[in-house]
């Protein structure tokens, strides 16, 4: 790549950053990741960003969601500590749970109606209040649908958009963000602040002043519900203690490499079909 500020970056540069548990490790040791998502009919992403954190190793995961999903999500994956949040909660409703979070994930079926803008200014009230205190951020899919009606910059995020997600938060047309992949990412890095992921075929992770590429994945991954996944695989990672940037750049490198191996079944390659779930006896061997 001819661009000193753009490098390839691949799994086995990061996989050594998941350093050997210690025999006596706790739970306490990796994290605690909260999810904010799932509005009413939309449980599948919630619960997915959620698996995809615990099974990349956070120590716990709680989930704030629609009251109604509390019940089923609970008991397909009772490692979830899942919480229901009003349509009209108020901040002291849910202060201890942010309180308690190494990292939140926000967005993954989160709406853009009632519930997903209450959910949204409650935590934007929260991280604008303990500025100092504030925890890291991922940013996805409704969450970015939002914030591009209301640009603001944190440095201490992640923002995860696909090329649709990045025309809203750019004020422009897919055709624009796919012509200039590079431009769009560094556009997003410095307009909104911390790391900036453009999701898709050749997906880029770019901060402030370099872009990294990373090459994986493959078009099994076109379905409803992979991008909820990454998101949950990334708050993993920074739940464990890494930055931002290697965070996103790992994670994104983990999440395409268990596509590839979940697309491999008896030594022939079947993309088609293939579903987010599939992803995560992958990304636990991968984080291992
Ligand atoms: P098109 O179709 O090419 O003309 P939206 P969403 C455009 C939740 N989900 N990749 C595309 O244009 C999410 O978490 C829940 C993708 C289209 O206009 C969100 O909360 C699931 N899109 C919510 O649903 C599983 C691209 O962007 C638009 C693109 C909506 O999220 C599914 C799509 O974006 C889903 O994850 C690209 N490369 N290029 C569940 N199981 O619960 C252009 N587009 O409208 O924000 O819809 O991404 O589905
Ligand atoms: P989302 O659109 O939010 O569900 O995210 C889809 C995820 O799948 C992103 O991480 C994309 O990079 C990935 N993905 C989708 N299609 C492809 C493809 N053709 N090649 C590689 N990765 C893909
Ligand atoms: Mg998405």
């Amino acid at each position: 790549l001819v661009n000193p500020n753009v490098h390839r970056f691949n799994y086995l540069q990061g996989k050594q950053w998941l350093k050997p548990r210690l025999r006596h490790s706790h739970k306490g040791h990796f994290g605690h990741c909260l999810v904010l998502g799932g509005t009413l009919g939309f449980p599948g992403a919630a619960r997915l960003c959620s698996e995809a954190a615990a099974r990349t190793g956070a120590g716990l995961v709680s989930l704030l969601t629609h009251p109604e999903h509390v019940h089923s999500i609970v008991s397909q994956r009772p490692e979830i500590m899942a919480h229901g949040l009003s349509e009209t909660a108020t901040k002291d409703s849910f202060r201890r749970l942010l309180e308690a979070a190494t990292v939140i994930a926000v967005g993954p079926g989160m709406g853009q109606l009632k519930w997903g803008k209450n959910a949204l200014a409650l935590l934007d009230d929260y991280l604008a209040a303990g500025k100092a205190k504030a925890p890291p951020t991922v940013w996805d899919a409704d969450a970015l649908n939002l914030l591009a009606q209301r640009p603001h910059v944190i440095e201490n995020r992640v923002i995860t958009p696909h090329p649709g997600e990045a025309a809203r938060l750019l004020n422009t047309s897919v055709a624009k963000i796919e012509a200039d992949r590079f431009s769009a990412v560094a556009e997003l890095a410095k307009r909104y602040g911390g790391v900036a992921i453009l999701k898709g075929y050749g997906t880029l992770v770019a901060d402030a002043e370099q872009i990294y590429v990373i090459n994986v994945g493959n078009p099994g991954m076109a379905t409803g519900g992979m991008g909820d996944t990454l998101t949950g695989i990334i708050a993993g990672l920074i739940a464990q203690g890494l930055s931002l940037l290697d965070a996103a750049r790992l994670g994104v490198a983990i999440h395409g490499e268990a596509a590839e191996l979940a697309v491999n079944i008896d030594g022939t390659r079947q993309e088609r079909g293939l579903l987010a779930s599939d992803l995560f006896p992958y990304i636990r061997r991968l984080v291992n």
